[in-house]
């Protein structure tokens, strides 16, 4: 554990840091001169500890448009030693600032999410997030650096450069989105280089995935290697808001000393019961530049229940089902991607790369899965395998979808950024293509 007596603290102990947080930040919130400040602290009490989080406003994603980019700063920008920005869907992306001390933050919590998969010191890390605006790969970087390991900072895109530096450089440690870490494996198998590369352990995040793409990377990195699920989000500060263990893989532990985790119901914003699915609102306890109360992440988990072997004593979430926007409402039943993953993944016939089309053509419409076969061996048990699929899918989601079944390579990968696994259908034109 990268700060043991932190990351284990008795729950009491822990409540009590998290209080005494909670208020001088609101405190100070409230002594902030500007507009934005002002408009969203009027009306808020005196917030002695968490049991008054309840009282404080949420924050939406629309307030970092309305207040672009400075609006919710409340530092002088003479503090401010950082931007990053998250591309937003549309319009103008979301600005993020950081003190200096919210740098040496990050760090420590990429560092502490870091150990958390298995890193140690002796590790040379191949940090594969894009480095630039995103927070994936300066902030990860930072926390290889915090943590005394060696950091490569190799960016996204071009998988052989990059398959042939991580045998050079004798790399143990992955940094990635889960998608990327399989193209650098496929690579690596295509180049002969697969025996030269001894991972350890990776940390994969920043898109959602399923147990089964897991597998599929486990098996595809083979040996000892541990794949982390790592979640984060910009507007709080990048990833390390939380951390699966190799101990227990199957939830992840959120920094909740510095990230306080709420799951509220989507529509009443009302704390769900425990353990039941809602959306992730989170509160940091020790930003400095750009502080942000009750987040609505859109991200939708739940509490899991019980220790964990690891001796970590933060709570943990569920891996992330998939982000509220990105739910689909087909012919009134609503389904995420990721739902439709963790079937197509489970699937020991077919790779690990997919792409759902939502058809749009007619008034009804059409949902299609479009996967490929693991290796061309099955390729004349495509229909059969299209057949066992359908049925899953419609026994479990209760919805026709169709599911074509292609060769190996089929499906176009995507090497820079986050992974498109949903396309619309409008025109005749294949979105694949
Ligand atoms: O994706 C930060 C990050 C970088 C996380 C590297 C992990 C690793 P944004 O670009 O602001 O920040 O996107 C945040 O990505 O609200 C989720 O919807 C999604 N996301 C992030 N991590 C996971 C994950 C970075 N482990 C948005 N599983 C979040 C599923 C994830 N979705």
């Amino acid at each position: 554990m990268y700060l043991h007596e932190l990351e284990t603290l008795d729950h009491v102990s822990l409540r009590r840091l998290q209080s005494t947080r909670l208020s001088e930040l609101v405190a100070r919130l409230k002594a902030v001169d500007s507009e934005y400040w002002a408009g969203k602290m009027s009306g808020v009490g005196e917030v002695d500890s968490l049991d008054d989080l309840g009282s404080l406003p949420f924050t939406a994603k629309q307030e970092f448009r309305d207040a672009y980019p400075y609006g919710m700063l409340t530092v002088p920008m003479s503090d401010v030693v950082r931007l990053h920005a998250s591309s937003g869907t549309s319009g103008k992306p979301t600005i993020v600032a950081y003190t200096r001390d919210d740098i040496a933050v990050f760090a420590e919590v990429n560092a502490r999410s870091l150990a958390a998969a298995g890193a140690t010191r002796d590790d040379v890390v191949h940090v594969a997030y894009g480095y630039g605006l995103f927070t994936g790969g300066l902030g990860l970087h930072y926390g290889v650096e915090e943590l005394g390991a060696t950091a490569v900072p190799a960016s996204g895109g071009n998988p052989g450069f990059q398959v042939s530096l991580m045998a050079d450089t004798g790399a143990t440690g992955l940094a990635a989105t889960p998608s990327f870490a399989l193209i650098l494996a496929e690579r690596a198998e295509e180049m002969g280089l697969k025996s030269n590369i001894r991972l350890r352990w990776g940390v994969h995040g920043a898109e959602p995935w399923s147990e089964g793409l897991r597998d599929k990377l486990e098996a595809a990195w083979e040996g000892e290697y541990d794949a982390c699920d790592i979640y984060g989000l910009s507007e709080v500060i990048g990833p390390g808001v939380a951390i699966e263990c190799r101990e227990h893989k199957g939830g992840m532990h959120v920094i909740e000393d510095h990230f306080y985790p709420e799951i509220v119901d989507l529509e009443t914003g009302e704390p769900t019961p425990d353990g039941e699915l809602g959306e992730l609102v989170i509160t940091t306890l020790t930003k400095q530049a750009q502080p942000i109360l009750r987040y609505r992440t859109r991200d939708i988990t739940r509490f899991l229940e019980g220790a964990c072997p690891c001796g970590r004593t933060s709570r943990r979430i569920e891996r992330l089902q998939g982000r509220a926007d990105d739910m689909l409402v087909i012919r009134g039943i609503n389904v995420y991607p990721r739902t439709i993953e963790t079937i197509l993944m489970a699937d020991s016939a077919l790779g690990a790369n997919y792409a759902i089309v939502v058809d749009r053509r007619s008034e009804l419409v059409e949902l299609e899965a479009r996967v490929e076969v693991i290796d061309a061996s099955f390729n004349d048990k495509a229909d059969e395998i299209a057949r066992r699929l359908q049925d899953e899918l419609m026994e479990t989601i209760r919805l026709r979808i169709s599911v074509t079944v292609g060769p190996p390579g089929s499906i176009p990968r995507s090497e820079v950024g986050k992974a498109k696994r949903v396309f619309e259908q409008t025109s005749d034109e294949d979105p694949l293509s």
